[in-house]
């Protein structure tokens, strides 16, 4: 099915950072997008109508309707996409190689440690049958190491892009972020930014 937009989003109702953060990247490059919310906790994202396009099952999946329709899944790949893409003028991204390396690093960082961290805490915290306190305080401990090491970079760098769907959820997970001055104040900049502030507000609406 041809959209009439530029893009179509497979996205989640409720907490669900890894497509909100492709909405972030997408707001801030001012590009056109259809989002189809789908309810996770029902398993919609197993339904043939979206494992068609990414049969991992999971979101975000993105479709590009000015490229052929070109599919890509996984929100860092997207993320990448998009910039390298659509980002030409670099108002979010980056011209030289080693800058370019640098935030391929942090989406690595991001979807490889932060992500994973934050989602076992999340799960063991509030899902999983049984209270395995070990799990709990492995997976928290990560997320203090994981903030730790954001914390210490931000201290001499401006903003880390890839990060942010993730630091939205720092109230839930018993971080004192005032620990933490450097990550803090790089939240309250990236909460600031138009396109942030518009991706919460309608996030805040589907949960
Ligand atoms: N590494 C993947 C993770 C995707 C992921 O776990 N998405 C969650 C929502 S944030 C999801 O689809 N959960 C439902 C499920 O696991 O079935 C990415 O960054 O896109």
């Amino acid at each position: 099915m041809l959209s009439s937009c530029h893009f179509t989003l497979y996205s989640a109702i409720g907490l669900a950072p890894n497509p909100w953060k492709v909405v972030i990247i997408l707001e801030e490059l001012g590009l056109e997008y259809e989002s189809i919310y789908l309810d996770t906790g029902k398993g919609d994202q197993k339904l043939e109508s979206h494992t068609k396009h990414n049969p991992n099952g999971r979101v975000p999946t993105l479709i590009d309707y000015k490229n052929d329709e070109f599919v890509v899944w996984e929100s860092c790949a997207i993320v990448q996409y998009l910039i390298e893409k659509y980002d030409t003028e670099h108002k979010i991204s980056f011209a030289g190689l080693e800058d370019r390396i640098l935030l391929s690093q942090w989406l690595f960082f991001q979807a490889s440690g932060q992500g994973p961290y934050f989602g076992q805490a999340g799960w063991f915290t509030f899902y999983h049958h049984e209270t395995v306190p070990s799990a709990i305080e492995r997976y928290r401990n990560e997320i203090v190491r994981v903030i730790g090491v954001l914390d210490s970079t931000l201290a001499t760098r401006q903003w880390n892009r890839a990060a942010i769907g993730y630091a939205l959820q720092v109230g839930w997970d018993g971080l004192n972020v005032d620990e933490f001055p450097h990550f803090k104040r790089w939240h309250n900049e990236l909460l600031a930014r138009p396109a942030v502030a518009k991706t919460i507000a309608t996030w805040d609406k589907k949960v």
